[in-house]
């Protein structure tokens, strides 16, 4: 726990969303994941149903929601016994298609959102009793009286979010699918404002610092709650261990603690520090947590040998989720990336010429290493490790950190779809990186394509908010257990809203 920091959660504003649609869920091969959904009838028919035992019926609340769900149950007659249901409430068909019993992946089937309720008496009024984030709910009549009938006559999501129920409008300049990629952002970024900025609201309901990032730049363009994401950073930076190191996510139960380090995300608690004192116009917090940030460099540093050689520490680096991967050169280069941008709070903050100026000459030798024993002349690209691996996250980060010249960069980004043998993200989190490495060497129609293609093919197989992981070529793909069953996979993860950002920012005449 963090010692003396209490919870200060802000307050949700809530609002009502009835069911939209009784719907079928089936077997098809040729839609994504394998699942399709027709609908059934319209919500209005749904208190005629007289509802049996063995029965199913599935909800559809029309978009993924964050909330509670209410329902009413009636019968025709005063029952004889009481009704039981089986309830699953899902964010994709996939997930309220398969039996939840099946599940035999890697992260807890506690994350399924399963409930078995009983009511005893009709008319009854149920409101289940977790939070959950939805778009389907399956009901199972696993018990019904008999002679009576069992009718719903009322089912609702209390959908909630610290920053309300309206999404921003689409800029007047933008096609469809712009302003469809833009609503599903916002949508994605309101749904996970909970009582603290969570990465996703089904799983992991955790504030991460590298997703809190991302969420800020969408806040930023948005709902500019910036009070909200100062809180946020406070608990990060006070949950730092003894050590100094500031932690990768918080949980906040049953008081705020660290619940992992993560290497590449402490680096970048200093760029998440920077664009919040710009966006916010707060530079006292800035003054604040500058020393803690510096610090996280030191973990960095003690990588080095004597001779200059560096070698990776011990601990947990993120980049993405991807199997086998050699994270040495994304490594340095965030480190690069966020030592610049601890540089550049200096700078705001005015701090003495020197601090920003010494940290410059550093990180210079830092790039200077790693051309020297990662760029491969002759196809242009970075590798990383001793085993020289060819990586999408080598080129996006060696960009972003300037290790690669932007004309160097221009030319690698524009190749890398059609580069063969080279490992490819699987989640909006590295893509984001993708998008802001082409934006920072000036490769805006790449950017525009990439968020037309990825994040529009999302939507095309039927998203409303985005997905944790996204690997096109691969739709059952999850980094978690097995790795082909992506029921524990978040499908409204805030991370994954960014394209918000880069169509309010560049795209906006
Ligand atoms: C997963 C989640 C989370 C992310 C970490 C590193 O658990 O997707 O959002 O930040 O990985």
């Amino acid at each position: 726990m963090c010692a003396g920091k209490e919870n200060t959660s802000s307050p949700l504003v809530k609002w009502s969303v009835p069911v939209a649609n009784v719907v079928n869920l089936m077997p098809h091969p040729d839609v994504w994941q394998g699942i399709s959904v027709e609908a059934a009838y319209p919500a209005k028919y749904l208190p005629e149903q007289i509802l049996e035992s063995g029965r199913r019926i599935i909800l559809d609340f029309g978009e993924t929601l964050t909330g509670r769900v209410r329902l009413r149950l009636e019968s025709l007659k005063a029952p004889d016994s009481p009704v039981r249901l089986k309830l699953l409430a899902a964010e994709l068909p996939y997930e309220a298609y398969h039996d939840p019993d099946t599940y035999t992946s890697g992260l807890g089937r506690g994350w399924f959102q399963e409930e078995l309720i009983t009511a005893y008496e009709l008319p009854e009024d149920i409101e289940l009793p977790r939070r959950y984030s939805l778009r389907y709910l399956v009901i199972d009549i696993v018990a019904c009286p008999r002679h009576s009938g069992l009718k719903i006559t009322r089912a609702e999501v209390i959908a909630q979010s610290s920053v309300g129920e309206k999404l921003p409008a689409p800029l007047p300049g933008w096609d469809r699918q712009f302003a469809a990629i833009d609503n599903v952002c916002s949508r994605t970024l309101r749904n996970c404002m909970q009582e603290f900025p969570e990465d996703g609201p089904k799983r992991d309901r955790r504030l991460w610092l590298g997703d809190l990032r991302l969420q800020a730049l969408v806040n930023h363009v948005t709902f500019q709650r910036y009070d909200i994401f100062e809180k946020g950073i406070r608990l990060l930076y006070d949950c730092k261990d003894e050590r100094g190191m500031i932690p990768g996510a918080v949980m906040m139960s049953p008081a705020p603690h660290a619940s992992s380090f993560v290497l590449d995300y402490s680096l970048l608690s200093g760029r998440l520090l920077l664009e919040h004192c710009q966006f916010s116009g707060n530079l006292k917090i800035g003054d604040e947590l500058f020393d803690d940030t510096a610090h996280q460099l030191d973990f960095f540093r003690s990588g080095f040998d004597s001779k200059g050689n560096y070698h990776l520490p011990p601990g947990w680096i993120f980049i993405d989720h991807i199997k086998g991967f050699d994270r040495f050169t994304p490594y340095i280069c965030t480190a690069i990336w966020a030592a610049e941008a601890v540089a550049e709070l200096a700078e705001l903050l005015n701090k003495p010429d020197k601090v920003a100026s010494s940290l410059r000459d550093e990180v210079n030798s830092w790039r200077q290493m790693l051309r020297n024993t990662m760029l491969d002349r002759e196809s242009g690209f970075l590798r990383s490790g001793r085993s020289g691996q060819l990586s999408w996250a080598n080129q996006i980060w060696g960009v972003l950190a300037n290790v690669l010249t932007p004309e160097e960069g221009r030319d690698v980004l524009s190749r890398l779809d059609k580069t063969g043998n080279i490992l490819k993200p699987n989640s909006p989190y590295l893509m984001h990186y993708f998008l802001e490495s082409c934006c920072s060497c000036g490769l805006n129609d790449l950017l525009a394509d990439t968020i037309r293609r990825y994040w529009g093919g999302m939507i095309r197989h039927g998203a409303d908010t985005f997905w944790e992981i996204y690997n096109e070529d691969t739709p059952l793909y999850t980094p978690y257990g097995n790795g082909d069953d992506p029921r524990n996979n978040s499908a409204c993860h805030a991370w994954s809203g960014t394209p918000g950002w880069f169509l309010r920012t560049l795209f906006n005449n």
